[in-house]
């Protein structure tokens, strides 16, 4: 099979388009989609996103036509990690070099409606001479879902972390004794203890973080890390994922679950800006739009701004007669 790609990246983490060769799948809705691919095409996702043809950090996405009259499309997110119900830097990518090539015709100029496995996002955006400037995500409802809990690190130590939903679970570890910031960590550092402490997390906390109205959307995948920030930035955060990444971009959903963190200890308001830095100092603005509920969580509708840049075309062949690694390989 041969697969057309835009590659790309939303302020520093990659994005690659598949424009061809969507499985077909079934499913009224993106989140029963997800579980169809998951259960019977990942080998397309591993063939596109692990190495030889992708890397530890890649993520990718497919575009599907919806059958609701108000909604331009559905995204099914591909990444090394697996298939995101959510992912902010996926969508700021997949809109812009969407729009950049003709293959997203928006109903409404400026604006669209997305359907992705965790729910319906709002996007508006500007583009001028066929470049797209920006995109803004009005993402799912986010909330603070656990507060205070601990752990027993082997090698950290006791650490205390808050679990906080933006589209996926995080565990948010703040500066604290045996934590002192991302700062003060190497990249390879993060991501040794954070494998480490996600699958212990997972372990000591069984069961206990499910959506409440989504019971395939459970438990934490995202490790956020967070530390002092640069001038103009409100906050830094460094988010693991996968087996092996730390997000280059400032990650949509984990800006989305800090600033309902946030809102529900008071540190934030509705209206309030919240420019979230990334490992590599790029920057993505958050806002406060609305306060809401999901279950019996107090939540927030958070909205995300950043950009894309379109870097590359790319026809990948996965031919498993002709390459043993059709179908990928990860080092861990
Ligand atoms: O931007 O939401 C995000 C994201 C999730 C994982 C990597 N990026």
């Amino acid at each position: 099979m041969k697969f057309k790609c835009f590659d790309g990246h939303a302020c520093g983490n990659p994005v690659r388009l598949v424009t061809n060769n969507h499985p077909e799948l079934k499913g009224e809705r993106m989140s029963e989609k997800r579980i169809d691919f998951v259960q019977n095409h990942d080998h397309i996702r591993r063939g596109l996103m692990f190495e030889p043809r992708g890397h530890d950090m890649m993520s990718g996405s497919f575009i599907y036509p919806s059958n609701d009259e108000e909604v331009d499309f559905g995204i099914l997110f591909i990444e090394t990690s697996g298939c995101l119900p959510m992912c902010g830097h996926g969508t700021i990518g997949t809109v812009t070099l969407g729009l950049e090539h003709g293959i997203i015709k928006p109903k409404n100029e400026g604006s669209l409606r997305i359907e992705v496995p965790a729910g319906m996002i709002k996007v508006n955006y500007e583009m001028n001479a066929g470049k797209v400037d920006w995109v803004k995500i009005e993402n799912v409802a986010s909330f603070l879902h656990s507060e205070a809990l601990t752990i027993t690190d082997d090698y950290l130590g006791e650490l205390q972390f808050d679990v906080s939903y933006g589209g996926n679970f995080y565990a948010i570890f703040d500066p604290q004794p045996n934590f002192k910031g991302l700062e003060h960590f190497s990249a390879s550092d993060l991501i040794m203890h954070a494998k480490r402490i996600r699958a212990q997390i997972n372990a000591d906390y069984p069961n206990r973080f499910v959506h409440p109205e989504d019971a395939s959307i459970h438990g934490v995948s995202h490790v956020l890390w967070t530390g002092a920030p640069s001038e103009g930035a409100t906050a830094r955060n460094a988010v693991f994922y996968g087996d092996k990444a730390i997000d280059r971009s400032p990650c949509g959903t984990g800006t989305s679950a800090r600033m309902a963190q946030w809102y529900s200890k008071g540190w934030l308001k509705q209206g309030g800006q919240f420019i979230h830095e990334s490992i590599i100092n790029s920057t993505f603005e958050g806002e406060i739009v609305a306060e809401t509920k999901v279950g019996d969580y107090l939540a927030i509708i958070p909205s995300i701004k950043g950009w894309a840049k379109c870097y590359g075309e790319n026809t990948i062949t996965i031919n498993p007669d002709d390459d043993p690694y059709a179908f990928g390989f990860q080092v861990i």
